[in-house]
């Protein structure tokens, strides 16, 4: 079984019952021109992931193991969209410059096209924040112990999800190169929030240590 060099300790896991998990890495958040940066945030403190997320899907699924992608968004009508949600985000749904803003179908809602997924490769579409609030996630990880965590933003959708994903049972291996956030002080303490009283909620490694592991 590979062990990979983390916080709080070395992470050892069976290959045969892990998953990666790719949240939220859509233009409306990454793309420059686009909603994340029209409400004063800099994107290139996400784009920063997807240099490295793109190797490790490469090898990821040169591997064969299983990925699993997340999209946050709504309908079209936002009956999916829980109301003290959209009273904090009333742009929700109204004209962006990638399309209508976190709407299922828009452009801008769509992954990026570095990190587009393959044919056949889960694409979880999720309301919350939690890619396992009402989404079947938890269904399509029948067979999965461990989670291979990426994606943005670390302490909103990354977080949100890495807890949900305890209280279920999984275990979490979050590459801290592979996840983003607009403010480089949530990065950090969203990171060692996880690691934090011996593994809170999982561990944090880089995707250079996990690389190693299944290139072998
Ligand atoms: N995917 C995700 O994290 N959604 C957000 O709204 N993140 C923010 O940091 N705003």
């Amino acid at each position: 079984m590979p062990t990979v060099a983390a916080d709080p300790g070395p992470f050892t896991f069976d290959l045969d019952s892990t998953a990666l998990i790719v949240i939220d890495m859509q233009r409306d958040f990454l793309l420059p021109g686009g909603f994340g940066e029209s409400l004063g945030n800099d994107v290139a403190q996400l784009r920063r992931t997807i240099a490295p997320l793109a190797a490790l899907l490469a090898a990821w699924r040169a591997a064969g193991l299983p990925v699993i992608h997340t999209r946050e968004g709504h309908l079209p009508d936002l009956s999916d969209c829980p109301p003290a949600k959209l009273k904090r985000g009333s742009m929700i749904g109204q004209p962006g410059t990638f399309g209508k803003i976190l709407i299922r179908g828009e452009y801008g809602h769509d992954i990026v096209d570095e990190l587009q997924p393959l044919p056949g490769e889960p694409v979880v579409d999720k309301p919350g924040k939690g890619a396992f609030y009402a989404t079947n996630l938890d269904e399509l990880l029948r067979e999965t112990k461990t989670l291979i965590v990426t994606g943005v933003t670390t302490e909103v959708c990354v977080h949100t999800t890495v807890r949900e994903a305890n209280d279920r049972g999984y275990e979490c291996l979050v590459l801290s190169d592979c996840v983003g956030s607009y403010f480089p002080e949530f990065q950090s303490v969203g990171l060692r929030m996880i690691a934090a009283q011996g593994g809170i909620f999982g561990w944090v490694s880089e995707s250079s240590a996990l690389l190693k592991e299944i290139t072998r």
